[in-house]
């Protein structure tokens, strides 16, 4: 009797260390990337880039040349950016992205700018709305609610986490117009409301973009256009409302980010100023991660 109790203790007793053997294996097996090796090692030297024309990739672009960097910038989507900086902080893996703000992954993450003492990613920027020419004499209305939108980061950036939490852009938008009438109200102080004129609007499938243009969009669809949005890159969006194929962009990252494209098609459009200030690009990480600087990535 004793004996039997004495070799179940036994038997269990081994099985709880193998498994707890097997556990400790599984980790360092799977953890993917070895927590060992240089900054560089971990991140097989790649920054996780978003789409090719973006000006934070470009940019990021610089910063390895400026840095004499040993890094690939890797481009992909804004979607997919957020994913493996999701996927990395699961499990507390290193990660290099091209980040920007307004965003809601500051809200959902500890996240932290690399210093950038070269100027890699230039300094704070705005966001401006541009008209295409011809837009002020031929939609007036249009182009006083256009000149009139401005808002604050923390605006945008409700509207970004809740179409992060899984709302349709469209609904949070409405929502958000509906919630900030007084704001809304000085966007169209005075406008005169019209009857169903189409007008298009152009924006990137940034988080950021999405959240601004639908917002608008809903605005100038309350005063009575009938309203479509156009989601193109960054390329091309430029293009479009500097050829006049559409109307207006609320998404031109300035002076930097998108300064190439501004000086390309200056005198070719109709820039109404900042509808946001004081937004900012660089290379983001987790605040977990032990580097500070972009400095830190040179070996
Ligand atoms: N962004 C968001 C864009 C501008 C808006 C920073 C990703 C870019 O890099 O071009």
């Amino acid at each position: 009797m004793f004996n039997k109790n004495f070799k179940k203790f036994t038997l269990v007793a081994i099985l709880v260390f193998a498994i707890a053997l097997a556990g400790c294996t599984n980790d360092d097996g799977n953890s993917g990337k070895e927590a060992t090796g240089s900054i560089g090692e971990q991140l097989d030297y790649t920054i996780t880039g978003i789409d090719a024309g973006a000006g934070v990739v470009l940019a990021a672009e610089q910063a390895v040349e400026d840095y004499g960097l040993n890094y690939t910038v890797q481009s992909s989507s804004g979607a997919a950016m957020t994913q493996a900086l999701a996927d990395a902080i699961a499990n507390e893996e290193p990660i290099i992205v091209t980040g920007w703000n307004p965003h809601w992954k500051f809200a959902a993450y500890e996240l932290k700018y690399l210093e950038d003492p070269k100027g890699s990613f230039g300094e704070s920027e705005n966001i401006n709305s541009i008209a295409r020419l011809g837009l002020r004499e031929d939609m007036p209305e249009a182009y006083q609610i256009i000149d009139n939108f401005y808002w604050e980061g923390s605006d945008m950036e409700d509207v970004m986490i809740q179409i992060n939490n899984g709302e349709e852009p469209e609904d949070v938008a409405r929502q958000w117009v509906d919630e900030n009438q007084d704001k809304v109200a000085e966007w169209t102080d005075g406008v005169d409301v019209v009857d169903g004129a189409e007008i298009n609007l152009a924006y990137v499938a940034w988080d950021s973009e999405i959240a601004s243009t639908n917002v608008i969009g809903t605005v100038l669809s309350d005063m009575g256009y009938d309203v479509t949005l156009t989601q193109v890159e960054n390329g091309p969006m430029w293009e479009a409302v500097s050829s006049g194929q559409t109307d207006a962009i609320v998404a031109a990252w300035l002076p930097g980010t998108h300064g190439d494209h501004y000086e390309k098609y200056e005198g070719e459009f109709d820039d109404l100023g900042p509808n946001l200030e004081g937004a900012k690009i660089g290379l983001v990480v987790p605040a977990y991660m032990e580097i500070d600087s972009i400095e830190d990535l040179v070996e």
